[in-house]
């Protein structure tokens, strides 16, 4: 495993120093934000152990219920949804949450107190690979609340990606890793199962210039625009006007995962609008959001097509959007196709 030590003192890096080093550059900060960070932390490792023993226990198959975007739900996905709710609820840092596995808000008991910020997030993404043994995800977003006072609304789970305080996911693959940022750059930590500690292993992640994959549900081309089409050749390097070295295609049906790897590698990842689903699959809160915050942070850029996701506004809990996020030039690339061939 490759940690990175500080030269001088030839230290290891925890998370909970790095948050610590983070909060420091804040003299008013009073420390219920890194608290946050930890409670997310600490619960993403009890989900990266229950993930990792997926097959040993009766938790696979399917729970019996049908989650509230209409789609089977798996057991995973009700134990990490859970941890991350339990985890949360008691520590009076947070006025309320929202998951994509709960319809309505998720109100915080307020015998704990009531806090200031407000938490959002996807607990199990990419669970129909559970079964399959690839890599799968918890996605999530910190804002402050903007109500002021009393438990948190729906207005408060509802902002825009430019009032994000925090952003970050948990990829649980060939090993856990945490992945956030708080504004300041991007950084990976990586856990060690054997002292249960993630540690600092990719300081400030900047998206390379150089772009090598892209990731799209390519079985789905009929059903997607002439631009998104179009825009698929040039990857590919088909365009006869702008001939270029085809990128390699790789899509795993988790989007953490392909997310993860266009970050480190270069790349793109795209869930277009499509004839039968006009309103594209991912979610605006807990997927797009989040993820466009990281991006741009690592200096790429997310978009639906036409406009920055970080500057839409959100009108539901559950609302879906198309999504193109990447390296800057290649989702770029792709609103240019769309505004000239699909006239938006
Ligand atoms: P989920 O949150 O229900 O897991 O759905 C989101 C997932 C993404 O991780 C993935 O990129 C996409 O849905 C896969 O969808 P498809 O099978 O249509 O390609
Ligand atoms: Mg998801």
């Amino acid at each position: 495993m490759y940690v990175v030590r500080d030269q001088m003192h030839d230290q290891i890096i925890t998370i909970e120093r790095h948050i610590v080093e983070q909060e420091r550059r804040y003299p008013q900060a009073t420390g219920v934000f890194s608290n946050l960070l930890y409670d997310i932390a600490l619960a993403a490792k009890i989900i990266a152990y229950e993930t990792t023993r997926a097959g040993l226990v009766e938790i696979l198959g399917l729970a019996g219920r049908i989650n509230v975007q209409g789609e089977q739900q798996m057991k995973l996905d009700l134990f990490a949804n859970e941890t991350m709710i339990r985890m949360n609820s008691y520590t009076g840092r947070l006025a309320v949450m929202a998951s994509e596995e709960e319809e309505d808000i998720i109100p915080v008991p307020e015998e704990y107190g009531i806090g200031k910020y407000v938490l959002v997030f996807d607990p199990l993404d990419g669970s129909s690979n559970v079964d399959v043994n690839v890599s799968i995800g918890t996605i999530f977003g910190v804002y402050r609340r903007k109500s002021k006072q009393g438990p948190g609304t729906l207005e408060d789970c509802l902002q825009m990606g430019r009032d994000l305080v925090a952003a970050g996911y948990i990829i649980y693959g060939s090993s856990t890793m945490m992945v956030y940022s708080t504004g300041q750059g991007v950084h990976g930590f990586t856990l060690d199962p054997g002292v249960g500690e993630f540690l600092l292993s990719h300081p400030d992640i900047r998206m390379p210039e150089r772009s090598k994959y892209y990731s799209v549900n390519q079985g789905y081309e009929q059903y997607w625009s002439e631009g998104v089409r179009r825009f698929t050749w040039w990857l590919q390097g088909m365009d006869r006007e702008d001939p270029r070295k085809p990128l390699s295609g790789r899509y795993s049906g988790s989007l953490v995962a392909d997310f993860h790897r266009n970050l480190l590698e270069g790349g793109i990842y795209y869930y277009p609008a499509e004839a039968t689903k006009p309103e594209g699959k991912l979610r605006l809160v807990y997927e797009a959001i989040p993820l466009a915050f990281i991006v741009e942070q690592a200096g790429g850029y997310a978009s639906d097509g036409q406009r920055n996701i970080l500057d839409i506004q959100p009108k539901s809990l559950h609302q879906r959007i198309p999504l193109f996020i990447g390296n800057l030039e290649l989702v770029k690339k792709a609103e240019e196709f769309i505004s000239e061939y699909d006239g938006q």
